[in-house]
């Protein structure tokens, strides 16, 4: 076997090294600026490696697959040193993706979010709607003395007018936290669906008026492109025990993919899932979670793209 062809049987879903394909994805293997528990720098590979179970990729809802129309650019050759250096080495990597396909970008700890908000703000030439999903607010203003890290990003994303406050939206936030970050999203215009306030809603038909919500806010904001920004930690350590910064009562695995299921026809342009860290997983439950997600992401594109979603 070449190492070409062993790439080939390595990438997300078995993906061949990224060329032309619409999309890709591409790995971000590090966790310089986790708090807790590290190893988020092994996620890429894990998330990878659950993948391969979803063998022809076509999905149950969409009835797509990516297969065909996805490359796998591999992890960034990224330095592991400081966060300064890290985000500085990404930035000339990332351009040449964006422009060229539709890119899934698996963590690596959050502070990987800010640099692709930055470039992809660049890129388009104007500020992003957000959804993040998330147990933590990531409003800290600093990050323990210092200015950034992986709990900064959306402070930081707002301060640095990336984003078009009212239209950034955070789902399944719970930790513990001072009034000020926990509702600073809100305080900006923004919208916080709360672990609790997602409480008994199981179903699709249940979480669309989130996802309804968030539509209306863009159509009232000029429809500016979406960004997802996926913390695995959003669910509860049951279905996702393997991230840095678990935070008991969160969201199911089933409430996670309805909400993504649900937002299939928004307006993306690229999403990241971040902070899968396999130390801790049992039974791959966190990495195949967070494969299925950028899955259905990816499927929820291609089937928009090809006006071709199912109804409800
Ligand atoms: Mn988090």
């Amino acid at each position: 076997m070449t190492s070409f062809a062993f790439l080939a049987q390595s990438g997300f879903l078995k993906a061949p090294p990224a060329t032309d394909q619409p999309y890709a994805v591409a790995g971000i293997a590090w966790d310089g600026a986790t708090t807790y528990r590290p190893g988020a720098r092994f996620g890429p590979r894990a998330v990878r490696e659950a993948s391969h179970m979803l063998c022809d990729g076509i999905h149950p809802h969409f009835d797509v697959t990516p297969v065909g129309q996805l490359g796998d650019a591999g992890d960034l050759p990224l330095p592991n040193t400081s966060l300064e250096a890290m985000r500085a080495a990404m930035a000339p990597l990332v351009r040449p993706l964006i422009a060229r396909h539709h890119m899934a970008w698996i963590g690596g700890d959050h502070s990987i979010t800010l640099p692709l908000l930055h470039a992809y703000r660049e890129y388009l030439g104007r500020p992003l709607a957000v959804v993040h999903f998330d147990a933590h607010c990531d409003t800290w203003k600093d990050h323990f003395g210092e200015p950034s890290g992986h709990g900064t990003w959306v402070y930081e994303a707002i301060e640095a007018g990336l984003v078009v406050r009212e239209c950034f939206t955070q789902i399944g936030i719970r930790s513990a936290a001072s009034r000020a970050a926990r509702e600073y999203v809100h305080d900006q215009g923004g919208l916080i669906f709360a672990a609790r306030d997602l409480r008994g809603f199981v179903g699709p038909g249940q979480l669309a008026p989130a996802v309804d919500s968030i539509r209306e806010r863009l159509a009232l904001h000029g429809h500016p492109p979406v960004y997802v920004s996926l913390d695995i930690d959003c669910l509860d350590p049951a279905f996702a025990p393997g991230t840095g910064t678990p935070e008991a009562g969160g969201l199911t695995t089933n409430q996670l993919l309805s909400l993504l299921e649900d937002m299939a026809d928004l307006p993306c342009v690229g999403m990241d899932c971040v902070e899968v860290a396999p130390p801790y997983d049992h039974a791959e439950l966190t990495s195949l979670a967070a494969a299925s997600c950028v899955w259905t992401y990816l499927c929820g594109q291609i089937a928009a793209k090809a006006g071709a979603l199912p109804a409800g």
